[in-house]
C-alpha cells in the first residue's frame, strides 16, 4: 500500500530561517530529540562542511517526517540569490511551499522573485512571518506589505502578540473569532461565485466548516494563500503551521503499479566518489537491480536506493509514487533527467540565467588536469556553471551568479579537491540573435565538401526567449535511417549536432532565439566495384559537416550580440531624486514614469545589468544611505557600440583548413551515436 506523499520545499530570500525552521519542524513531528543550530553548525540540512562555517546553506537538502497518514518530504533550499538555479532545480518537484517572511525584513525583493515563480507554477502555498521574537518585529506592516507587493489572496490564520519579545507568540483564529470568519469569507468570495453569493445575501450562513473546506480547496489549487507567523527559534507558531501544512497542502498519492516516471532534482557524490541521483517519483516503482531508462535514450542498472521516511533516507528494496529517493549506480544520470521515460527538464527555466563569467586558474600549473576533474564534478551538481575548456589558451572557465557562488567554488575546490585556485576578472555574459535570415549547402561528392553527406540548413530568427528549436523538413526517404534507425532519432541527434555548433556564434558567443530548418539531406550509397563515389555515409560525416553548413548559414543571417538587462526599482527619498536621475540618464537607463509618495519616491528604469551594478555602487552615496534598488532581470537586448567578442574554444568552421585540422569530438560522452567507423 503506498502511502500519501507531500513533497514541500521551504523558500526564502537568504537568512529568513528556513534552515532553522525545517529544524523545528522536523523536532515538533519527533524525528530529532534536540534542535540544532545554523550558528553552531549542527543542524540536519546544512550538512555540508562549508555550510557548516558560513552558516549558510548552498546546496538544497531533503529530511522527512510523517503527519497522521501523510509523509512530508522537507526541502530546505537556499536563500542567496547566488544559488537561485538550487531553488529552481527544486521547484518541479514540488507539491507544496511554504514561503518564509521575516516580521523585521518583511518582503525582500528575494521573496517576489520566489513568489513569482511559485505563482506561475501554481504551488500550493503558504507564508510564514518568521522571526517575531526579534526587536522590530510588526505584523500589520508586513501584511500590508504582502499585500501590496506579493498577493492581496492571503488569510492571516491568527494573530501574533508581544511581538519583538522572547515571549512573542502566536494564536490561531477559529469559528468563534469575532473577524477572522468574514475575512475569510471575503477572501473566497473573490475565487468562488457559490461562497459570495451565499455571502452578500447573508454573512452568517456560510457554516465555518465550509470556509475551512474552501480555503484548503483554493489553497490547493494555489489561488489563496494562508499566512502563520511565529519564530522559528523559540518554536511558537510551529505547531500552527504544521497543523496547516496537514489541512491545507495537497498530498498526492501515485499509481505505484503505473509506469516509472521520476525528475532528478539533486545530485551528489557518496563517501567513496560514487554518484547519488536524487530523484522524485510521480509514478511507478523503481527496485535495486532494475535496469533504468533515463535523459536522453541512456540506461543503466540501479544498484541500490535509499528513501526518504523519516528524517535521512534509508535503504530500501524499491522507491514508489510520490516519495523522494536517493538511486545509486546510475553512472551518466544528470540533474534534470526524467527517469523511466526519455527527456530532460533541463530547458524549464523559471529565473534569470547566470549573467557572469570567470576563467579559473589553478595555482599550480601542474594541477591544471585535475582542476578539470573537480569542475566537471562540481558541474554535476550545479549544471548551471557551464564549465567551457579552452584548448588553445589552457583555460577553463565557469558561469556564475554573483561573488559569493565564486568565494563557493573557490573553497569547494580547496576542501574537496585540495586544489588552490584563483579567478580573473569577472565579466559578462552575452548572447547572439540572428538578426536575419541565412542558408547554406553542401553538396554530397562536390569537391568543397569534404564529407559524405549532403546537408542544407537555414536559419531565422526566433521571438526573444524561445531558444533554438530544430525542424526537419527534408524527404523521409532521404534520411539515413540505416544509421539512425528512426527519423525521431535522426532529428534528436541533428538537433544535437546543431546546439552543440550554435555554442559559440560569429562573435563566439552562444547562439539563441532561432529557429534552424534542415531544407536538405542525402547520404552516399557505395557504388562498384570499382568504386567511383567512396563507402557508405556515417553518423560521423553529419556530425562534422553540419557546423560547416550551419556556421555559413549564420553568417549569411548575421547576428547582434546582446547583453543581459534588467529592470531597477529604486525607492528613495524624494529630495534625492534629481541626483539619481541625472546618474541614472548617464549609465543610459531608460526612465519611465516616476511615482511619488509623500517622502519616498519610486524611480524605474530599464538598463543594462552591468550599469545597475555600477548605480548600486553610488546608490549610497547619492542617497544618504536611504536608497533601496532591486533590480529584476528583464531579458537580452542588443548591445550599443562595438560588439564584445569571446575567444573561440573550439576550432572556426568558417576557418576550413583549421576546422579540418581540429575536427569536433563527439557532441557529449552522453550522445549515443550510432556507430562510427570511418573514424
Ligand atoms: N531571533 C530569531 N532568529 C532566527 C529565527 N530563525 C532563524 N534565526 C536566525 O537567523 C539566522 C539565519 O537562519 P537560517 O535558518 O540559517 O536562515 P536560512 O533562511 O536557512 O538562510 P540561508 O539558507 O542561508 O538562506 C541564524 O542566525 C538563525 O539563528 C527566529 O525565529 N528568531
Ligand atoms: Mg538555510
Amino acid at each position: 500500500m503506498s502511502q500519501k506523499t507531500l513533497n514541500l520545499g521551504i523558500l526564502a530570500h537568504v537568512d529568513a530561517g528556513k534552515t532553522t525552521l525545517t529544524e523545528r519542524l522536523l523536532y515538533e513531528t519527533g524525528v530529532i530529540d534536540e534542535v540544532g543550530s545554523v550558528d553552531a553548525g549542527t543542524t540536519q540540512t546544512d550538512s555540508l562542511t562549508l555550510e557548516r562555517q558560513r552558516g549558510i546553506t548552498i546546496r538544497s537538502a531533503v529530511a522527512s517526517f510523517a503527519l497522521e497518514d501523510v509523509h512530508v518530504n522537507l526541502i530546505d533550499t537556499p536563500g542567496h540569490p547566488d544559488f537561485i538555479a538550487e531553488v529552481e532545480r527544486v521547484l518541479s518537484v514540488l507539491d507544496g511551499a511554504v514561503l518564509v517572511l521575516t516580521a523585521v525584513e518583511g518582503v525582500q525583493p528575494q521573496t517576489r522573485i520566489l513568489m513569482r515563480a511559485l505563482q506561475r507554477l501554481r504551488i500550493p502555498t503558504l507564508m510564514f512571518i518568521n522571526k517575531i521574537d526579534r526587536p522590530g518585529a510588526g505584523d500589520e506592516r508586513v501584511l500590508k506589505a504582502i499585500s501590496e507587493r506579493l498577493t492581496a489572496a492571503v488569510v492571516p490564520m491568527g494573530t501574533a502578540r508581544e511581538l519583538g519579545t522572547r515571549a512573542a507568540c502566536f494564536t490561531l483564529s477559529g469559528a468563534d473569532d469575532s473577524k477572522f470568519p468574514s475575512r475569510v469569507a471575503e477572501v473566497l468570495a473573490e475565487r468562488d461565485d457559490g461562497i459570495l453569493a451565499a455571502y452578500v445575501e447573508d454573512e452568517s450562513r456560510v457554516p465555518y466548516q465550509q470556509l475551512r473546506e474552501e480555503l484548503a480547496a483554493q489553497t490547493k489549487r494555489a489561488l489563496v494563500h494562508p499566512v502563520f507567523f511565529g519564530s522559528a527559534m523559540t518554536g511558537t507558531g510551529v505547531k500552527a503551521l504544521i497543523a496547516g501544512i496537514a489541512e491545507l497542502l495537497p498530498a498526492s498519492q501515485g499509481d505505484p503499479d503505473g509506469p516509472v516516471s521520476g525528475t532528478v532534482f539533486k545530485i551528489e557524490r557518496g563517501a567513496s566518489g560514487e554518484k547519488i541521483a536524487y530523484v522524485r517519483m510521480f509514478s511507478g516503482t523503481i527496485r535495486t537491480r532494475d535496469r533504468l531508462h533515463f535523459g536522453r535514450d541512456l540506461q543503466d542498472k540501479v544498484t541500490a536506493i535509499a528513501v526518504f521516511e523519516s528524517g535521512p533516507a534509508v535503504q530500501r528494496p524499491s522507491v514508489t509514487a510520490g516519495a523522494v529517493g536517493k538511486l545509486w549506480g546510475l553512472g551518466e544520470i544528470q540533474i534534470g533527467d526524467r527517469v523511466g521515460e526519455t527527456g530532460s527538464d533541463g530547458a524549464l527555466h523559471q529565473f534569470s540565467p547566470p549573467t557572469l563569467e570567470s576563467v579559473v586558474v589553478a595555482r599550480n600549473n601542474g594541477e591544471r588536469a585535475w582542476l578539470r576533474v573537480a569542475l566537471a564534478q562540481l558541474a554535476e551538481q550545479d549544471p548551471l556553471i557551464n564549465v567551457r575548456q579552452d584548448d588553445t589558451r589552457q583555460e577553463i572557465s565557469v558561469s556564475l551568479y554573483g561573488e559569493v557562488q565564486k568565494e563557493v567554488i573557490q573553497a569547494t575546490l580547496a576542501n574537496e579537491f585540495g586544489l588552490d585556485v584563483t579567478f580573473r576578472e569577472t565579466t559578462p555574459i552575452y548572447l547572439e540573435r540572428p538578426i536575419g535570415t541565412g542558408e547554406a549547402i553542401e553538396i554530397l561528392h562536390a569537391e568543397s565538401n569534404p564529407f559524405l553527406a549532403t546537408i542544407g540548413l537555414r536559419i531565422d530568427p526566433a521571438p526573444d526567449g524561445s531558444g533554438i528549436d530544430f525542424r526537419l523538413q527534408v524527404d523521409p526517404r532521404t534520411v539515413p535511417l540505416y544509421l539512425y534507425k528512426t527519423l525521431e532519432s535522426f532529428t534528436e541527434h541533428m538537433d544535437q549536432y546543431v546546439r552543440h555548433t550554435l555554442g559559440e556564434g560569429l562573435f563566439g558567443w552562444q547562439v539563441t532565439d532561432c529557429i534552424v530548418t534542415m531544407t536538405k539531406c542525402t547520404y552516399s550509397v557505395p557504388d562498384g566495384p570499382p568504386s567511383r563515389r567512396g563507402p557508405l555515409s556515417t553518423a560521423a560525416d553529419f556530425r562534422k559537416l553540419t557546423p560547416l553548413v550551419l556556421m555559413q548559414a549564420l553568417e549569411r543571417a548575421g547576428t547582434a550580440v546582446c547583453e543581459p538587462i534588467v529592470r531597477v526599482t529604486i525607492e528613495t527619498p524624494s529630495e534625492t531624486v534629481g541626483a539619481l536621475l541625472a546618474s541614472v540618464a548617464r549609465l543610459g537607463g531608460v526612465l519611465e514614469p516616476l511615482s511619488l509618495l509623500g517622502d519616498l519616491s519610486t524611480i524605474e528604469t530599464v538598463m543594462p545589468a552591468a550599469r545597475a551594478d555600477d548605480l548600486q555602487r553610488q546608490l549610497s552615496a547619492l542617497t544618504g544611505g536611504e536608497g533601496v534598488l532591486e533590480s529584476d532581470f528583464v531579458g537580452y537586448q542588443p548591445v550599443s557600440g562595438t560588439a564584445p567578442t569571446r575567444r573561440r574554444t573550439t576550432a572556426d568552421p568558417l576557418n576550413r583548413a583549421e576546422y579540418m585540422m581540429h575536427l569536433p569530438r563527439r557532441a557529449s560522452s552522453r550522445t549515443n551515436e550510432p556507430r562510427e567507423t570511418n573514424e
